[in-house]
């Protein structure tokens, strides 16, 4: 009886470890460039959870968000590599690569939701073909909210942005920045507090969470609501680290993922108003931009524009047609 039941005590921790690692699955590190509180994290979160419950713990999802684990600039060859099955990346950072990725962040194109989301369907395919090239599957984008200019004194016209060091974060911005007669500097997210205060930078355009989760009142007097362009987080897998997974694994991640990009979108227009408010009770004077600020912005996105379709060739033409229809 003793031995017996000391067997049956040894089979049932045998059995139970088998169980924990049936149920334990597969684990999947998936680097983000934004730190935790950005709204686009949040919704990863939030997709990495409804992945593991959908599945029953067979996939989980660990983030390793603000370039903790891979810089942002290395995420997508990390993907692309099998590095890591899964990330997330801006996609206009792929402007350098193909002029497709950088539709959504040429100015004044597609300035509100409506506008981006049809931008966002013209874009896609193209986006969708590239990468599946590489190896990459998309899973979803979801924008920021819309593009506006911070500065240490107010800005009246794009000649007060002359001479002035200013942080970017893509090869368009960089160009506006030049055509502008600023002078460019790339940082990212997480730097941008420390590039202000040690004045590596003065002014910046990019949203108001952004701004307010960088807490731009540190640095900063003015916020020029200009609301440019609403530029896109896309978030990618890996395709052959999708097909090991199994046909219910996969529909769970494709079925979260539609749910994770219906939800970023309701965020992302929150996020707005919301950041807005922020920054002015911390102090930030929220301007209402001149004319002829708002003409010789538009005036550059004109010249953007004119330039990426020259180089976005049959591709860009698409894109454009399939946006204004
Ligand atoms: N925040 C990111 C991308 C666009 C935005 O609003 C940044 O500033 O880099």
């Amino acid at each position: 009886m003793r031995v017996l039941s000391t067997w049956s005590a040894a089979a049932a921790i045998a059995l139970a470890g088998a169980t924990t690692a049936a149920v334990a699955g597969t684990t999947w590190d998936m680097p983000t460039p934004y730190p935790d509180k950005t709204f686009h994290t949040v919704n990863i979160a939030q997709f990495a959870k409804d992945v593991e419950a959908k599945t029953n713990g067979e996939l989980k999802i660990k983030i390793h968000s603000a370039g903790s684990l891979i810089k942002h600039k290395q995420i997508k060859r990390a993907v692309r590599s099998g590095q890591v099955p899964a990330g997330e990346f801006f996609l206009g950072l792929l402007a350098n690569e193909n002029p497709a990725f950088a539709a959504d962040t040429q100015p004044f194109l597609a300035t509100s939701y409506d506008d981006a989301a049809k931008l966002w369907a013209a874009q896609r395919p193209f986006v969708e073909k590239l990468l599946d090239k590489q190896g990459l599957m998309v899973l979803y984008a979801v924008p920021w909210p819309g593009q506006s200019l911070y500065s240490k004194k107010p800005i009246n016209s794009v000649a007060d942005l002359k001479g002035l060091k200013f942080r970017t974060y893509n090869a368009a911005l960089e160009k506006l920045a030049k055509l502008a007669g600023a002078a460019p500097t790339q940082i990212e997210v997480p730097d941008i507090p420390q590039a202000f205060s040690t004045g590596r930078v003065e002014a910046m355009i990019t949203s108001p969470s952004t701004g307010a989760n960088s807490k731009a009142w540190d640095f900063i007097s003015t916020y020029t609501d200009i609301q440019g362009w609403l530029p896109k987080n896309v978030v990618v897998i890996n395709k052959k680290a999708f097909r090991k997974l199994s046909k219910p694994v996969q529909e769970a991640v494709l079925s979260a993922a539609k749910a994770a990009e219906v939800r970023g979108w309701e965020m992302s227009k929150k996020e707005t108003t919301a950041k807005i408010a922020i920054l002015k009770d911390n102090g930030v004077k929220i301007v209402k931009p001149s004319d002829e600020l708002m003409k010789g912005m538009r005036d550059i996105g004109v010249q953007m524009l004119a330039e990426w379709k020259a180089s976005a060739g049959t591709d860009g033409e698409a894109i454009l047609s399939a946006y204004k229809k």
